[in-house]
């Protein structure tokens, strides 16, 4: 069977078609075409570079290339494949995390063969060198006149530590953030003391012409040993687990009373309980196109605010609330939903523990 030729009047709609985008452009779909423009750019001028290669004539213009000489004791790596395998790797785990799933697994496993063939191949290089000439390495005792080598310090590292516990507390918050901020100021008041002591030296060196290091520090254990207990026993106090709550104090989790600092729990509210920055609940369910109620008690410290926040699926804010401090409780009003899956998250602590599903049928 033949196939139809098309009628001029198709011919005509189409064009039509395609003129009109450029008349009324569709905004959305024209931006999505830019990678597609990219794409088909790149081919282009990959296409060029490579015709470029096949068609160079075995004589240049230029004068021939000098081929370098490596100087004696040293090691020129030979060519190598390994980058470009590596790269190929990371382009892969690129693709496994937009596709997700099995492929971002797929991703990491050729990531990890090309770079155990690079380390292979780094491991023979080395081999290599060892059977050769060793290099006449020269050892100095001191640095060369005229250069100020600072002595070793432990600050640098006592100020990762802080940074990294300032970067802790401020996900935690209350207590073990405002720990983190003294100890990050002791480091830098201490290493704002040793820059100082070494400006000095440097001063003094204009006139005796010798400069000379300040003495090293000795590693504050005592101090460490203090922040430490200090961290564990603020943080374990913020999760809620120290001291233990005594049963004569009614502290025991599920009580049913509502804490001194709210409302009476509302008929019909679903009860959410934040303890040890986690919820009690990981599921909730309420019914579609109704508004519903969440009552939202926080068992935590008082410095350790709580909100929920509904979210669609894909991390969407829907619908916010005004965060509830610890001890207190708060009946959240929340407005009526069409039917399906949500999430239900504290946007304080965005965590997988204050992460839920809410289910609206
Ligand atoms: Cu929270």
């Amino acid at each position: 069977m033949p196939s139809p030729s098309p009628s001029p009047q198709t011919i005509v709609d189409t064009l039509l078609g395609v003129a009109a985008i450029f008349i009324t452009p569709d905004w959305r779909a024209l931006i999505l075409l830019i990678p597609i423009g990219l794409a088909l750019l790149f081919i282009a001028w990959f296409a060029f570079t490579v015709r470029k290669f096949a068609t160079v004539g075995p004589n240049r213009r230029a004068p021939a290339r000098v081929q370098p000489v490596t100087p004696a004791n040293v090691h020129m790596p030979g060519g190598s494949s390994a980058p470009i395998l590596v790269a190929s790797g990371a382009g892969a785990l690129f693709l496994g995390l937009v596709l997700g799933g099995v492929w971002l697994w797929v991703g990491v496993a050729v990531l990890v063969v090309t770079m155990l063939a690079w380390g292979r191949e780094a491991l023979r290089d080395y081999d290599h060198l060892e059977s050769t000439q060793r290099l006449p390495a020269v050892i100095h005792e001191g640095p060369p006149p005229g250069v100020h080598m600072p002595g070793p310090s432990i600050r640098p590292l006592l100020g990762a530590l802080g940074s990294a516990a300032l970067l802790g507390g401020l996900v935690v918050g209350g207590w073990v953030l405002i720990l983190a901020i003294v100890f990050l100021v002791y480091t830098l008041i201490g290493w704002l003391i040793d820059a100082t002591a070494e400006y000095r030296k440097t001063v003094e060196a204009d006139r005796t012409g010798h400069l000379e290091n300040i003495p090293a520090r000795r590693l504050p254990t005592r101090t460490l040993q203090v922040f430490a207990v200090l961290f564990v026993l603020i943080g374990l106090n913020q999760m809620g687990v120290f001291p233990p709550a005594s049963p004569a104090s009614g502290g025991t989790p599920g009580a049913s009373a509502a804490p001194s600092g709210g409302p009476p729990i509302p008929a019909g509210a679903l009860p959410v309980v934040a303890k040890g920055i986690a919820f009690d609940v990981k599921t909730l369910e309420v019914a579609a196109d109704k508004p519903f109620t969440l009552y939202l008690e926080n068992q935590d410290p008082a410095t350790t605010p709580h909100d929920i926040e509904i979210r669609s699926t894909s991390g969407t804010k829907i619908q916010g609330q005004p965060p509830t401090s610890g001890g207190k409780a708060t009946a959240y009003q929340g407005n009526a939903l069409k039917a399906g899956t949500y999430t239900f998250i504290c946007s304080i602590h965005p965590i997988a523990g204050m992460t839920g599903t809410l289910t609206v049928k």
